[in-house]
């Protein structure tokens, strides 16, 4: 017994770390442990022994568990004075003369184009990027086998092996944020929709990851007419630009019936962009009354309800407001580049000072 406890308690105070201790309590007092395989020893005992042993067993084992727990707060605390001693911060030092960070033009122009609709009434909605193919396409009256489906060049997810659903996709529009919309709150709704969008194609004019916002305006008796007078209001506000014309042409979506893109007038004399005048016209967003069936899938009676809907890329209308040239280099995190056309924190969008 003498030997059982020195040999333990040796081994307990030399035990270097926890899982060496733990190799130790298995061996002393485990399950198959040896003492565990003296207590079976017992029953092959007389009587007397066994009043002799028995307790002698007992105490033996408790005494080990309690060189046990001694060491292993031991342990403990060593590893914690370790990790003190290698993890340390002085809070004293000065702090570093560094350019504050600046807000992504991305960021900025979201906020001006929010601010100016929620003057209009408009609520703004946000959703998941990763969605159904049902929002993504056929709510929005693009089923199956449409080419629009295609033309979006769509990322798919991965399904597990041997799971047949249709797979989900990176929403290609932020429209299954107003199908939502129109499920959640019904008819009548102003809400508009920014947000990070995703289709496979990349070049000079796009990135397989850009923004946009989308809004629609539901109610009894809106109409085209409503659309004009709300854009051009847009474009005066977002451009500060107060002599605007906007050109409709007619054009084709899924979603809208009738359909409209979107033109502003505007020059290019002496390579600068100026809206408002001159003889050139450039594209800046799409429209239209939103199709019956769409309204139909968000839940909401197109014999009752109609309204429209508009859509249009964030970093383009960034590009045209702020004059900058490359749309990749949005996404490039280039710090000289976000020094330069970046804004500064406490710089308020520029329609919510007015
Ligand atoms: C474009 C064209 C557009 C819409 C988006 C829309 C959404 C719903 C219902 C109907 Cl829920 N329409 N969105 C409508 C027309 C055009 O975007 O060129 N975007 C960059």
């Amino acid at each position: 017994m003498d030997d059982l406890r020195d040999k333990y308690l040796r081994q307990i105070g030399d035990a270097a770390d926890e899982a060496a201790l733990e190799q130790v309590r298995l061996a002393a007092v485990g399950k198959k442990g040896e003492v565990a395989l003296k207590m079976r020893e017992l029953g092959k005992m007389t009587p007397e022994e066994r009043q002799v042993a028995g307790p002698a067993l007992n105490a033996l084992k408790t005494e080990i568990n309690s060189a046990l727990a001694a060491r292993k707060v031991a342990l403990e605390d060593a590893a914690l004075d370790a990790r003190l001693r290698e993890e340390w911060l002085d809070v004293t030092l000065p702090t570093r003369a560094r350019r504050p960070g600046s807000i992504h033009p991305i960021s900025q122009v979201t906020e001006e184009v929010t601010a100016i609709f929620a003057d209009m009434g408009f609520s703004v909605a946000e959703g998941p990027q990763i969605e159904t193919d049902w929002y993504n396409f056929d709510a929005l009256n693009i089923p199956g086998h449409h080419p629009a489906r295609a033309e979006m060049d769509t990322f798919y997810m991965a399904r597990a092996e041997g799971d047949n659903r249709p797979p989900h996709v990176l929403r290609t529009h932020t429209s299954p944020v107003q199908i939502k919309a129109m499920e959640a709150q019904g008819a009548p709704l102003r809400a508009i929709c920014p947000g990070r969008v995703y289709r496979a194609d990349y070049d000079q004019t796009h990135t397989p990851m850009f923004n946009q916002v989308e809004g629609i305006a539901i109610d009894r008796d809106i109409s085209m007419a409503n659309l004009k007078w709300c854009l051009e209001e847009f474009c005066r506000a977002f451009f500060e630009v107060d002599e605007i014309e906007l050109r409709f042409r007619a054009s084709h979506f899924p979603f809208t019936e009738p359909s409209a893109e979107v033109d502003i007038r505007c020059s290019w004399e002496g390579g600068t962009l100026k809206l408002g005048e001159g003889d050139d016209w450039l594209e800046i967003l799409g429209s239209g009354m939103i199709h019956p069936k769409v309204l139909a899938a968000g839940g909401i009676d197109a014999s009752e309800w109609q309204g429209f809907a508009f859509g249009m890329g964030i970093d383009r209308i960034a590009m045209l407001k702020y004059g900058i040239p490359d749309l990749r280099a949005f996404f490039d995190s280039d710090l000289r580049w976000l020094r330069h056309y970046g804004f500064s924190a406490l710089q308020a969008p520029t329609r919510h000072a007015g």
